[in-house]
């Protein structure tokens, strides 16, 4: 193109004015100031810099721009170019604030630098300048634009460092494609944790070498029937891989001492009666367990472990331990105090469900937190002690149940659950005698008992998961409910693009332009009515 159309575009994207705010972005950021009026267009010519360790966000972004733009966006090193024009991406430079996972937002009208410590954090300011687009940026083939972005400047970063999605893959299998997406569709929200529920007692999901039964016959149930599925070690690499070029780190767990159903049905020696179980399709919890006074449990449970931590680069390995009810507390205290030293063995870090307080944990142990009573002294105590707490409540976090009772999907044992309820609560200010430094995070999980589609999916998580997102990433001072329902309406278009079959749930005006910013900056000006 040449210089003067070039200048020709630059004027009409001026006249039109962006359609986004920089108020809409959801995470709200820490910081915003909008520049009004200020705009940049991006043109067929628009380059993106990139310093030195920040390529791999480059590439991410170049490739997600060129997508719906058309536009060839090469991408060049930042260092010999000036930072006034196009796009760079700069590993330096940031405001200090921004720590290892935020970033500083710069846009004028002739260019768009995004600055970080980390590439985690050039990642999470990409994820914000898409939302600064129109919503056709999502778009898998080529839109017509303007491709505008609003002016000013975002400095932003995590209350949390853990903001985390958990997939339940065990109720029902989610195929591989179907993980991936769900991890691209978490990362916008600049959710930084994938915890995969790989098994339970309808089915086994990952392959462990020298346990090839579980998958072989443990892996072929799921709830209500069905072929289930398993990953391969291949397969569960490239979920890892997914995730982690989008800077998600992936914690696997293993159920333990109770939901191990499907490891019973694939092994009769590791049944008391040394018979193998029946595979079970219901949705009840809470009957089966593992032996925890034989030896052959601890052989077992070690392979498993090392296998899957050998497998998995995160410094994380969830063991469960929810609803061991069939096992005796003693049993219970002394299995999970055996299973952290075989987690630690194999060098890393445990994660249980709080119920895990009960044993002696090691200083390092996560406790993920899911009753719905703000109350449990125990969990209290091994906060006091240094045990870092990631919560899920279940009547908050938990995307699978209903939103209310007309909800097609869902359970309703914790719910149901509405927008609003899942985002109105203070992580900081939820457990009874934990400290808000105590609280590592904030997990949405997803169980799949009703889910047996990318499209039940994606009802069950949208638009709740944005809403636990944003408690994950926004500093409380930013939290309002009206704030965030007119925030949270822009996202529905972009959804909409990307074929993501939401719940156009009546809290949220959907139909109404996001901002107040909107109306003034994306209306056309209608013709002069003469008075
Ligand atoms: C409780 S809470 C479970 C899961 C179920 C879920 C259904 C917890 C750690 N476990 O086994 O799938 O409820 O909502």
């Amino acid at each position: 193109m040449t210089a003067v159309a070039g200048r020709a575009v630059a004027r009409v994207a001026t006249e039109v004015g962006s359609t986004v705010s920089m108020r809409d972005v959801v995470p709200a950021p820490a910081t915003v100031a909008p520049a009004d009026g200020v705009v940049y267009a991006l043109r067929p010519s628009t380059r993106i810099y990139a310093s030195p360790g920040a390529e791999a966000v480059c590439s991410y972004l170049a490739a997600m721009l060129r997508r719906a733009t058309g536009y060839p966006f090469p991408v060049a090193d930042a260092r010999e170019a000036a930072t006034d024009e196009g796009i760079s991406l700069l590993l330096a430079g940031a405001d200090r604030r921004v720590g290892a996972q935020g970033y500083q937002l710069d846009v004028t009208p002739s260019a768009v630098v995004l600055r970080a410590v980390r590439p985690a954090g050039l990642f999470a300011g990409v994820q914000t300048l898409r939302q600064l687009l129109p919503p056709a940026v999502e778009s898998a083939t080529v839109e017509p634009g303007p491709w505008l972005v609003p002016g000013g400047r975002i400095v932003d970063w995590p209350r949390f460092s853990y903001r985390g999605a958990m997939l339940d893959v065990a109720r029902h299998f989610v195929p591989v494609p179907a993980v991936e997406r769900y991890v691209d569709l978490v990362s916008r929200y600049k959710v930084n944790h994938l915890h995969l529920h790989l098994t339970d007692d309808q089915g086994w999901r990952i392959a462990i070498d020298r346990w090839p039964r579980l998958t072989e016959a443990g892996g072929c149930t799921q709830v209500d029937g069905g072929p289930g599925g398993c990953y391969t070690k291949d397969e569960y690499r490239r979920i890892v891989d997914y995730a982690r070029a989008r800077y998600i780190t992936v914690v696997p767990e293993i159920d333990m001492p109770g939901h191990v159903n499907s490891a019973l049905t694939a092994y009769p020696e590791l049944n008391r009666d040394g018979r193998a179980a029946l595979p079970y399709t219901g949705i009840e919890v809470g009957f089966s367990s593992l032996c925890v006074d034989r030896e052959l449990t601890y052989t077992f449970v070690d392979n498993v472990i090392g296998e899957l931590a050998a497998l998995t680069p995160g410094p994380y390995l969830h063991v469960g331990g929810d609803e061991a009810d069939a096992t005796s507390l003693a049993d219970y205290v002394m299995f999970m105090e055996r299973v952290q030293r075989i987690v630690a063995s194999h060098g890393k870090t445990v994660v249980g469900w709080h119920q895990i307080a009960q044993a002696r944990l090691l200083p390092s142990t996560i406790l993920q937190y899911w009753a719905t009573t703000p109350v449990d002294p125990s969990v209290a105590a091994a906060a006091r002690q240094g045990n870092p707490v990631v919560l899920s409540p279940a009547d908050k976090t938990y995307l699978d149940q209903k939103y209310d009772a007309d909800s097609p999907l869902g359970l309703t044992w914790a719910g149901p659950t509405s927008v609003r309820e899942a985002y109105d609560w203070d992580p900081g200010d939820f457990l009874a005698g934990v400290d808000p430094a105590a609280v590592l995070g904030v997990e949405a999980p997803l169980w799949t008992e009703t889910v047996r589609s990318s499209s039940d999916l994606d009802y069950l998580a949208f638009p709740r998961l944005p809403a636990i997102a944003e408690l994950a990433w926004s500093p409380a001072a930013t939290h309002d409910w009206c704030s965030f329902r007119r925030r949270l309406a822009t996202q529905g278009p972009r959804w909409t693009v990307m074929g993501v079959d939401f719940h156009r749930s009546e809290e949220i005006p959907w139909d109404v332009p996001g901002s107040p910013e909107w109306s003034v900056l994306g209306v056309q000006p209608g013709p002069v009515i003469p008075t």
